[in-house]
């Protein structure tokens, strides 16, 4: 070797080994949502390698719906990604051999072109590696840019990945990981089935499901997060979009402390903070009663109609100073007011045997019963009267068919409990309108039976508002 170049080789390897600074080493652990990888508990800077992977899988988005997710690490969000502020980054993107596309990476907390984008493309089969140092603290999405970017982000690709300040976030008992986005398929919301990207409603930003963490219900029934009275919450919010942004609110709570886009700055007592699309937010808060709490996007017909729905458990001592419950039911009958109807928008489905029938109809129930009624069919006493076990409901199936297409209002009695409140008419199908009714008869310690199309038909005929015998009104 010529000493010229001898000097250009040995001047390169220390310039490199210069880069290469003496930190500690150590692998960044990743979770899946929603669970987040506990406080940083450091006090200096070390070099964090993550191994990240990009998977494309088949996952429910809802109950019977399937959708090609793409992913990094198998889920929507992708894993959570926690450093210091000052952490060296030795960030490893392998691209699954099963994957039909090429994938990257855009940190949103990487200070450098494309956020990582180029450096990261891979291809199936394939792992590039990139080095980053975390700058700035804050909660930041991360995204694939890989051409179509949209589609790649429309169909799941993006997660979280906190950097701590130097001196730590404030300890919380619990923390949680909770993503927005939204989705567009070719059927309509609900239908049946494996659905494919629809790249023109994406492109119109008419989602037929907007979600938190990947599916319908994500956060929901068994899934629900959990908490206890006394204890403190810190939710990490994202929202990968694509294209909507997210009013977050959580439905009987006050956020203490924002950190408002997830950035540096403090609001204080919040009741419903805005998330961009590509955009976070870390929301604290205390627990003072026992409860449900219902996390939503308050852009309400995505909570209520497209998914945007998930719930927080919280068990404890009741506080009746801080919340009573209900202390009074009573009827509230504006002259010439009518039974209400409640619009509903789902897809018509036709059951051909009787377990489809139950299926079709527990979800017919999921989306049009359980608020008023309860997940059991329990009821809320004094309120809405139970479905489980129902004297009522069980005596007759042609008057419990009558409740569920006209509506109810006046007095009744169900298990010895007297009730005198109103069931707004459900605007369900006769198929729709079958189902629950059948699937109701057959749980919680009903006696049984089928309620067919045709009964509902001809009962819908007939109709009318029923008014109870003995009903002043
Ligand atoms: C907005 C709240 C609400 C929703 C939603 C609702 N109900 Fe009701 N339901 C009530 C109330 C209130 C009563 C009692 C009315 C009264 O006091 O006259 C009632 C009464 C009933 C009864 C008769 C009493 C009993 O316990 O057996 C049946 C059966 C019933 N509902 C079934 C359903 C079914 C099935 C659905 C869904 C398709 C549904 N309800 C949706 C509020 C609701
Ligand atoms: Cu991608």
């Amino acid at each position: 070797m010529k000493p010229r170049k001898l000097v250009a080789a040995i001047s390169l390897a220390l310039a490199f080994s210069a880069q290469a600074s003496q930190l500690p080493v150590e692998e960044a652990m990743l979770t899946s949502p929603p669970v987040v990888p506990p406080p940083i508990t450091r006090d200096h800077a070390a070099k964090v390698v993550v191994k990240m992977e990009t998977v494309e899988k088949v996952m429910e988005i809802a109950d019977g719906v399937e959708y090609m997710f793409w992913t990094f690490g198998g889920s929507v969000p992708g894993q959570f990604l926690r450093v210091r502020e000052g952490d060296e980054v030795e960030f490893h993107l392998s691209n699954h051999p099963s994957s039909k596309m090429p994938h990257n990476i855009d940190l949103h907390a990487v200070t450098g072109p494309g956020g990582g984008a180029a450096s990261s493309f891979t291809a199936p089969g394939h792992t590039s590696v990139f080095n980053f140092k975390a700058l700035n603290p804050g909660l930041y999405v991360y995204h694939c840019a890989t051409a179509p970017v949209g589609m790649h982000v429309a169909n799941g690709m993006y997660g979280l990945i906190l950097v701590e300040p130097k001196e730590g976030l404030p300890p919380v008992d619990r923390e949680y990981y909770v993503m927005q986005g939204d989705f567009y398929t070719k059927g309509e919301y609900g239908e049946q089935g494996l659905q494919s990207f629809d790249m023109d409603k994406a492109i119109r930003e008419q989602p037929d499901y907007v979600v938190f963490n990947g599916a319908v219900g994500a956060l929901n029934g068994d899934k629900a997060l959990t908490a206890n009275v006394g204890e403190t919450v810190r939710l990490y919010v994202g929202n990968g979009g694509p294209n909507l942004v997210s009013s977050f609110h959580v439905i009987g709570e006050i956020f203490d402390k924002v950190n408002v886009e997830g950035g540096t700055a403090i609001n204080e007592n919040v009741q419903t903070t805005l998330v961009p699309a590509g955009g976070a937010a870390m929301a604290e808060f205390k627990l003072d009663v026992p409860g449900n709490f219902i996390m939503v996007d308050h852009s309400i017909f995505r909570a209520f109609n497209k998914g945007a729905l998930g719930m927080m458990q919280v068990e404890g001592p009741e506080d009746k100073i801080v919340y009573s419950g209900k202390v009074a039911e009573n009827v509230y009958l504006p002259e010439g007011s009518a039974v209400q109807v409640m619009p509903n928008g789902h897809p018509k489905v036709v059951a051909k045997t009787k377990e489809e029938r139950l299926l079709y109809g527990k979800r017919a129930y999921e989306a049009n019963c359980q608020a008023c009624h309860q997940n059991e069919g329990q009821g809320i006493p004094g309120a809405f009267p139970p479905l489980a076990a129902s004297d009522f409901l069980n005596a007759d199936h042609t008057r419990a068919t009558d409740v569920v297409l006209h509506g109810l209002k006046g007095p009744i009695k169900v298990n010895g409990q007297a009730y005198d409140s109103i069931m707004p008419a459900m605007r369900l199908s006769d198929e729709d309108t079958a189902n629950v009714l059948t699937y109701v008869l057959n749980s919680w310690g009903n006696d049984g039976g089928d309620v067919t199309p045709e009964q509902v038909a001809e009962r819908r005929e007939k109709g009318k508002t029923i008014i109870m015998e003995g009903s002043a009104h």
